[in-house]
């Protein structure tokens, strides 16, 4: 497959990574790039190697600096209205993935770009990196579900704030918020992200499956049906050759064998 805005390169042990490849523009996400990582997630999920997929944006300065703003204004409201609902929807794949998904935010992550990052399990941050929304200045709301996810993430009176003022939050401010899992001086991002990786796609694949539902679906559930979900995702493990391995390796005090 030949891509014209991103890049798509398996790196090992079924990490793949995406590359955000418009750094003129600071990688911003204009409509053909949006399609080109949802064909590329079609890809992905197609191929059983997939284990892992790293996000992050080409060049030293930016992740993702928003949505095409060149692009975008030139909308009407229909156009806009179905951007908005392409985008969200590529973004909801990357939390239904049946792989994790971690962002390596790489300089700016601001609407369009936080709300990518956002939509990726982890954040690893380079201590350059800023995020932000600052749809207001431009006079519109978030459109990727920043106003959503920034809430579940950050909080209420956070996330007003920031999409009030459009505040840009350096990286230590964004993991205060709990935006940020880790911050990485920005050399040192990549290796980082990797190790992170490979440590994760080491585990059993199947348990990486179930938790990732878990949590992504059951955030928007009431507490009662989420705990049933898990109690049956519980059950479900205990038919997986993952479980027999674990519990074996850990009564016969050595490492596991995750096939
Ligand atoms: N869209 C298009 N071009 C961009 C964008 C963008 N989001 N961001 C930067 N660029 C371009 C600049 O125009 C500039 O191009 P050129 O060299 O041709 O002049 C180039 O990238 C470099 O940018 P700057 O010269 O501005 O670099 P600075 O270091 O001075 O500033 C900033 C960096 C602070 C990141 C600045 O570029 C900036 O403020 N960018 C816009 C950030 C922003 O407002 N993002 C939110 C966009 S709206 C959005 O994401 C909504 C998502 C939902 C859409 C729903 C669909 C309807």
């Amino acid at each position: 497959m030949r891509y014209q805005h991103i890049l798509l390169e398996p790196i090992e042990a079924g990490v793949v990574r995406l590359t955000i490849n418009r750094p003129k523009v600071l990688n911003a996400l204009n409509r053909a790039t949006l399609e080109e990582i949802d064909q590329a997630l079609d890809l992905l999920e197609a191929n059983k190697n997939t284990r892992l997929l790293l996000i992050t944006g080409a060049g030293d300065k930016a992740f993702v600096a928003g949505a095409d703003i060149e692009e975008m204004r030139q909308l009407n409201s229909l156009e806009a209205k179905a951007f908005s609902a392409f985008g969200l929807g590529v973004l909801r794949r990357l939390e239904n993935a049946t792989f994790p998904v971690i962002a390596l935010v790489n300089g700016f992550a601001l609407g369009g770009g936080c709300e990518l990052a956002m939509s990726c399990d982890l954040i690893l941050a380079s201590d350059n990196s800023k995020f932000g929304q600052p749809e207001i200045n431009l006079g519109i709301p978030p459109g990727f579900g920043g106003s959503q996810r920034l809430t579940r993430l950050v909080g209420r009176p956070m996330t007003l704030e920031l999409l009030y003022t459009g505040r840009i939050l350096g990286a230590e401010e964004a993991q205060r918020f709990g935006l940020v899992n880790h911050i990485f001086p920005q050399e040192s991002l990549m290796t980082k992200g990797m190790e992170m990786a490979l440590d994760i796609v080491s585990k059993s694949r199947t348990s990486l499956q179930l938790i990732k539902q878990l949590v992504q679906r059951g955030q928007d559930l009431p507490l009662d049906n989420a705990c049933i979900m898990e109690s049956d995702q519980f059950g479900l493990s205990f038919s997986s050759p993952d479980q027999t391995e674990g519990m074996a390796a850990f009564l016969e005090k050595r490492a596991p064998n995750f096939n």
